[in-house]
């Protein structure tokens, strides 16, 4: 990958970071991430696919409910939108290839801003696909997935594809089909709904029932868009149970499995899960990628962590090596990602203002998965964690227990296995022992 930096420099002080191993206290090198090492037949890099993401990094300046932002983006001080758009564009190649990260993922309108109506952001990502095409070219650096921000303008503080306004829904729409239009013209894989605003905040005003139906709707009609116009790769929709809504009907990796079933979706989407939105809706990251991977539909990963402290979606940089063991564990059982990756969903904190703080986060949560990858790998090798697994349920794979899961038997062959073989014996689950076992190998 090249370096590239456009007409100006932006991390002065700042070179290509460099794998220094482990033993290494430099925080601008990585200890773990290789990307040319090789783990059970893939390079770090293809089994990781890292993504930096555009919003976070590139336009959110730190604001919070309770103040403004505190980074000054040299970017930004461009006299108009266009320009500050292509002078962030620069500094987003400069910071993605120096940090070597192979892939990124951006909104419509984090490339070409959010000002004016969804005609002017149109005009304006024109400019801005034109710009990025020759970016990659030059670069090596690909796009992993595309969306459009239909949440964040006030148009759409009523939802998008669920608004109650049937003129907002088609404002939504000019915006996903050139986000659409735009991931392919980029080659992106994947295409993400992440539905913000496609909630409610009371059911007082909310017929529910409808919203649905129209997000599906919307949903299908955005498909057939993308197919007819050469989109090959993925859509996914990224589950979140709330936040900006009340109620985010998107709630968790098996609602919105149900829900593409039920859309009749199921065959073109998969789920991008993302951690922190996970323990929103109560559950564990390993637990929602565990959920999408048995059906087949884990699609890409937002990796950041929450704060057990706080209940809201802080998209932290991801540290927490037997978190993300965890999830390794599972990525690598699920046979690893296909078209999806790990994009980096996270921000730094408001008061962490020094340009190298960018990188050091992205540096840490890379080496963060790489350890993790290598962890989880040595366990599913060298380890009884899958065969103590698989042992549980050995009664199920010979005589009647087998038959049984084949539909061959009635309740009255329940009934007398069980007065055959009578008290059943207790077996541990072991829960403390794999535990440890994680413990161990990390
Ligand atoms: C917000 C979501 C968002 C999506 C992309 O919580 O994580 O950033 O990933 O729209
Ligand atoms: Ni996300
Ligand atoms: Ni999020």
């Amino acid at each position: 990958m090249t370096v590239l930096i456009g007409n100006t420099e932006y991390f002065k002080n700042i070179s290509k970071i460099t794998f220094e191993g482990k033993d290494s206290k430099n925080p601008l090198a990585f200890k773990w991430y290789d990307e040319n090492c090789v783990v059970n037949g893939k390079t770090m890099k293809e089994h990781l696919r890292f993504a930096v993401a555009y919003w976070h990094t590139f336009c959110g300046a730190g604001d919070d409910p309770f103040g403004p932002g505190t980074k000054q983006f040299p970017w930004d001080a461009a006299g108009n939108v266009l320009d500050a758009a292509k002078n962030r564009m620069d500094a987003a190649f400069e910071f993605i290839t120096k940090l070597g990260v192979p892939y990124y993922c951006f909104h419509d309108t984090d490339v070409a801003g959010d000002e004016g109506s969804v005609f002017d952001i149109e005009k304006r990502l024109a400019v801005l696909v034109e710009k990025a095409q020759q970016m990659q070219k030059a670069s090596g650096v690909k796009l992993l997935w595309g969306t459009a921000n239909v949440f964040s303008n006030p148009r759409y503080m009523n939802g998008a594809s669920t608004n109650p306004d049937f003129n907002v829904l088609s404002n939504a729409a000019v915006q996903v089909k050139n986000a659409i239009d735009a991931t392919i013209a980029l080659g992106g894989t994947g295409y993400v709904f992440w539905g913000g605003r496609e909630g409610y905040m009371s059911l007082h005003n909310t017929n529910t029932k409808k919203e649905l139906d129209h997000m599906g709707q919307f949903l299908r009609m955005a498909r057939d868009y993308g197919r007819q116009h050469g989109f090959t790769g993925t859509f996914l929709i990224e589950p979140k149970p709330m936040e900006p809504t009340k109620h985010q009907y998107d709630f968790d990796s098996q609602t919105v499995m149900g829900f593409l079933e039920k859309q009749g979706l199921a065959d073109d989407f998969k789920i991008n899960v993302e951690v922190n939105h996970a323990t929103l809706a109560g559950h564990s990251f390993a637990h929602e990628l565990r959920m999408a991977a048995d059906a087949q539909k884990l699609g890409s990963i937002d990796a950041n962590k929450g704060d057990y402290q706080n209940g809201w979606d802080t998209d932290e940089f991801p540290t927490n090596i037997y978190e993300v063991t965890e999830a390794m564990l599972e990525i690598l059982q699920a046979g690893g990602f296909s078209d999806g990756g790990i994009n980096f969903d996270a921000k730094l904190r408001r008061n962490s203002t020094d340009v190298e703080d960018m990188f050091i986060a992205h540096i840490s949560g890379m080496d963060t998965f790489a350890r993790a990858l290598l962890i989880a790998d040595d366990i599913l090798k060298n380890s009884p964690y899958l065969d103590m697994r698989n042992k549980r349920y050995s009664s199920f794979g010979s005589g009647k227990g087998f038959d049984f899961e084949r539909g061959k038997l009635q309740m009255s062959d329940l009934y007398a296995h069980a007065l055959e073989v009578g008290e059943p014996e207790l077996r541990s689950g072991k829960q403390e022992y794999l535990e440890q076992l994680i413990s161990t190998y990390i």
